[in-house]
């Protein structure tokens, strides 16, 4: 069984130290005890030992119309547990993580590598626009799983910056400098909502790669909220559907809890792929997790090919 470890500074926030994901062989699960059953397995080849730990499930949710994502804990004492996230596919696992309260790290026997994502996805070429497993609803499902971030406008920057020959720090007015256009999105959750033609306006993506000139060696986009949120995707993307930074939509600016003052959007991938309140764009040539994809969301995202989890 190969593990991964994953550290990641916006999962620190929610206490944990350092996520272990671990790929197994194909498990057949058929109901709830199967996956039980399933985290005791890993759990004892990953921490030698399951002698006085309990495994309770906490709750199971789809994720789109094949995947199921469950939750189990490990209680440590009365505050701190181990989380178990475990997803199946049509009823088969290929993957176990456990989230790692801070402490524990020196009870792995294992000796987890970092994840590698697969070199497929800076490569392949054509895709569809069609959205398997989703489900339209009237209006966005508001996430901010690290809270509402407090700032003001004043202090606020857009910091693009990385493997770049200007790196550049913006304010908003600078934004609407470089040129808006208006665009007309649907707008994808990992989760299995969508929400058809949104009218946002904002700035070419474009506009911002002409201005700070990546590098060619350039493979990766790793983009950061002002709440310590963060998302990666991989740079040829942008070039695949009209990607731009929104500053409006519905003819006003972004509402802050939709992201004020700017967030990407790249209409063909996820929306955790969008990170609000953004504030760090960094151009890079080595994959880098963000929140969602510590705990096992996949590097790219695609929506038409269903890339929700890492591989599956
Ligand atoms: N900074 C930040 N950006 C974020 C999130 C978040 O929690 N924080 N959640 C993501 C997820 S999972 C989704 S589906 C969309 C939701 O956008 P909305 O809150 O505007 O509906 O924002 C994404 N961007
Ligand atoms: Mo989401």
């Amino acid at each position: 069984m190969r593990c991964y470890a994953v550290e990641e500074k916006g999962t620190r926030l929610k206490g944990i130290d350092v996520v272990i994901d671990c790929r197994v062989e194909d498990e057949r699960v058929d109901c709830t005890n199967d996956i039980i059953r399933l985290a005791e397995k890993v759990f004892r080849i990953v921490f030698g030992t399951h002698d006085g730990f309990n495994i309770a499930f906490e709750s199971n949710e789809p994720i789109g119309n094949k995947h199921i994502l469950y939750r189990l804990r490990i209680p440590i004492d009365s505050e701190k547990y181990i989380g178990v996230r475990i997803v199946s596919r049509y009823n088969v696992v290929k993957r176990v993580l456990f989230t790692l309260p801070i402490g524990l790290r020196e009870k792995l026997k294992l000796n987890p590598t970092p994840y590698d994502p697969p070199t497929f996805i800076n490569n392949d070429g054509e895709r569809n626009n069609e959205v398997p497993g989703q489900t339209y609803i009237p209006d966005l499902i508001v996430y901010n799983i690290l809270g509402v971030p407090k700032f003001s406008l004043t202090e606020w920057r857009l910091e693009v910056s990385g493997l770049v020959e200007n790196p550049v720090k913006l304010t908003l007015k600078d934004l609407y400098e470089l040129g808006t256009r208006d665009y007309t999105i649907d707008f994808h959750c990992v989760t299995g909502w969508s929400v058809k033609n949104i009218a946002m306006r904002g700035v070419p993506f474009e506009k911002i790669i002409n201005m700070v000139k990546p590098a060619s060696n350039v493979k990766w986009v790793y983009t950061q909220g002002m709440d310590g949120y963060a998302t990666v995707f991989p740079y040829q993307e942008v070039f695949k559907s009209s990607a731009f930074l929104a500053l409006e939509m519905n003819g006003r600016p972004l509402e802050f809890l939709h992201g004020y003052p700017v967030r990407l959007i790249i209409p063909h991938l996820y929306g955790w792929k969008s990170a609000k309140w953004l504030k760090n764009i960094v151009f890079t040539d080595k994959y880098v997790d963000g929140y969602w994809e510590a705990l096992g969301y996949h590097p790219r995202g695609d929506v038409s090919r269903e890339e929700r989890f890492k591989e599956y």
